[in-house]
């Protein structure tokens, strides 16, 4: 009888799209629907703006402030690493984090301003690698069909149209493409099924590995 498992750990789910993708109610419902199992989860994302650097980003983010594309990048990638310890701890003391948007936005979005992809990535090299990435596919057209594009910098049809292009050169085995034109309770229902796949291979020991691999 093993009593307690010590590689046993909290799954970590990303959730990643344009935006108006439906991305950030599907991570609400994902974090009541594991804690109405008696999991261990919290719900965090990036950018965090409550930092100090996040509050550049969101200054940034929202035209009050102008900075140089790689700085930007940079400052995105620093408010990652900001919360790796906490992140590795939160994983480790078992509890499963549900993050709305990752490195794989950082790239995406840098590398659709034109910024070499290579360049976009190495910041982002040694964080933690998610254990599953949820893509939630939406053309752009249909995103910005849906409304409530909130006048931040990105949030602009052409600008979503090159971001598209640059997530799909980020694919890799990690990732599950849902398409998020369904009704919210279908896209809900795989994504339930896949994060509850994930939090029981990371209770049995699943290792954790780092970016990219
Ligand atoms: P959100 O708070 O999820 O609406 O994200 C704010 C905006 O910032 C959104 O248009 C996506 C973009 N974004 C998120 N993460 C990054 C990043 O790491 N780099 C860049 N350049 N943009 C990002
Ligand atoms: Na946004
Ligand atoms: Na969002």
């Amino acid at each position: 009888l093993r009593i307690g498992n010590i590689d046993s750990r909290g799954a970590l789910v990303v959730l990643e799209g344009l935006d108006r993708c439906g991305k950030t109610s599907q991570c609400s419902r994902l974090l009541s629907y594991l804690e109405g199992l008696g999991h261990s989860v919290e719900l965090w994302r990036f950018p965090d703006r409550t930092t100090s650097v996040g509050q550049m980003i969101s200054a940034y983010l929202s035209n009050e402030s102008h900075l140089d594309d790689h700085t930007i990048h940079l400052l995105f990638s620093a408010n990652r690493w900001e919360k790796r310890s906490m992140m590795e701890a939160k994983l480790k003391a078992g509890t499963t984090l549900i993050v709305d948007r990752y490195s794989y936005s950082g790239v995406a979005f840098s590398s659709a301003k034109g910024i070499d992809i290579e360049w976009c990535k190495a910041p982002e090299i040694g964080l933690l690698a998610p254990d599953s990435v949820l893509y939630l596919d939406i053309p752009p057209e249909k995103a910005a069909e849906r409304g409530g594009y909130g006048g931040e910098r990105y949030e602009h049809l052409e600008f979503q149209r090159k971001v598209a292009q640059c997530y799909q050169m980020l694919r890799d085995s990690s990732w599950k493409i849902i398409d998020a034109c369904q009704s919210i309770e279908d896209v809900e229902k795989q994504l339930k099924e896949i994060v509850l796949d994930q939090v029981t291979a990371c209770k049995k020991g699943k290792p954790l590995s780092l970016l990219w691999s």
